[in-house]
């Protein structure tokens, strides 16, 4: 009688922390990109846990650009009206390749944990030497 008690707590706890466990693999952050100041770029993203621990890939599809060209891009946190800094690090991003029909994707592993709270954007900037205009921005939402 008593064993079995015991027994029957176990499973209930190796249940509900496996059940806990599926719920953080599945966590994922999505938005949609859209152009700013009238361009036609548009895109998706998605944020989620990497394969290796503490980490975050994030996926960044775009298109509708005007030309070939490369797009500097990052996660920021904020939001497209309220801009704060570059999420995980400036240097774990690389340039969307813009081909010649205005398209093009990136992908980003960050060295941080996937946030489980906060504000974040993406936004693609001009170029390398325009840093400081942002031709597209997208909030990043938290799937539920
Ligand atoms: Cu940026």
């Amino acid at each position: 009688m008593r064993h079995s008690s015991i027994v029957g707590i176990s499973a209930l706890l190796t249940l509900s922390s496996s059940a806990a466990l599926a719920l953080v693999l599945h966590e994922e952050w999505s938005g949609m990109v859209m152009g700013k100041d009238g361009s036609a770029i548009h895109g998706s993203a998605t944020m989620k846990a990497g394969k290796e621990a503490n980490t975050t890939d994030v996926m960044l599809k775009l298109s509708g650009d005007a030309a070939a060209g490369a797009r500097p891009w990052h996660v920021h946190s904020g939001s497209c009206a309220k801009a704060g800094g570059v999420f995980g690090g400036g240097k774990s991003y690389t340039a969307v390749a813009i081909d010649a029909k205005g398209a093009g994707e990136s992908k980003a592993t960050l060295p941080v944990a996937l946030p489980d709270t906060g504000m974040y954007y993406i936004n693609i900037h001009e170029s390398a030497t325009m840093m400081a205009k942002i031709v597209a921005c997208g909030d990043l939402k938290k799937a539920k």
